[in-house]
């Protein structure tokens, strides 16, 4: 008697699972992809997603409308207000305010585009009022200490590739020179990125305002669209599942 019951609880729960998986889905999103599949109306904002389980619980910005939307925000620029000249520990577990400017975290970044095919969108902004982008079709981070970025399929928004350069690239901060310069280009360019030897752009680079005059080549650059010697006002990266 008890054996039949146990046997009729096991496959009421595994005819639950199922359902229990895509609650956990509605509950416990794990990207901005997932909230804008639950209701397409939703706008841009600041959202709770869980990119590593139910103990993950991150919040970031979801950018509901560029380019079709479904975007999650992992680094994001726009006025100047937070210190990206940060060490290792800090760009491997995020920092910022996802209302404004932040990095989401190497960990979270991996674990967003782990085990899946996930596209990027670079959107950029002048002093000028003018707004270009990039997007690539292929985007993922490594996982481990490298954090290797591997992005391919360049389409050109405007922007043109300042990315695909530091393709196969592992992450470097001033403080872990993972670069292939003989240099630290972290240091040196006073950013923490892909660096290769060193950069094409440099979004976590200074906030300056414009063309840079006195320090060179240490702003928020994307040197296909301006060049190595203008920091841009706004830029923001953002990774989607492909469906
Ligand atoms: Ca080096």
């Amino acid at each position: 008697m008890t054996s039949l019951l146990f046997q009729l609880v096991s496959a009421f729960l595994l005819l639950l699972a199922p359902l229990l998986t895509s609650c956990q889905q509605l509950l416990q999103p794990v990207d901005c992809s997932a909230i804008y599949q639950q209701d397409q109306n939703k706008p841009s904002g600041v959202y709770t997603i869980y990119p590593a389980g139910e103990w993950s619980a991150v919040k970031v910005y979801c950018d509901m409308t560029s380019e079709g939307g479904r975007w999650t925000v992992f680094q994001r620029r726009m006025d100047g207000t937070v210190n990206f000249i940060r060490g290792w520990d800090q760009y491997k577990t995020g920092f910022g305010n996802p209302a404004g400017e932040y990095w989401l975290g190497l960990d979270n970044i991996h674990y967003l585009t782990n085990n899946k095919t996930s596209e990027l969108l670079v959107d950029m902004e002048d002093f000028e009022g003018n707004k270009t982008f990039a997007r690539y079709s292929s985007f993922s981070v490594g996982a481990g200490d490298g954090f290797v970025l591997s992005v391919s399929g360049f389409i050109n928004g405007g922007a043109g590739d300042s990315l695909s350069y530091h393709n196969g690239m592992k992450f470097s901060t001033f403080d872990k020179d993972q670069d292939n310069s003989g240099g630290n280009c972290a240091s040196s360019h006073m950013g923490a990125f892909w660096y290769n030897d060193c950069h094409k752009t440099n979004p976590n680079g200074v906030y300056q305002w414009g063309t840079e005059t006195t320090l060179v080549e240490v702003g928020m650059d994307w040197d296909d669209w301006k060049d190595s010697h203008y920091s841009l006002k706004t830029i923001s990266m953002k990774v989607r599942p492909v469906l």
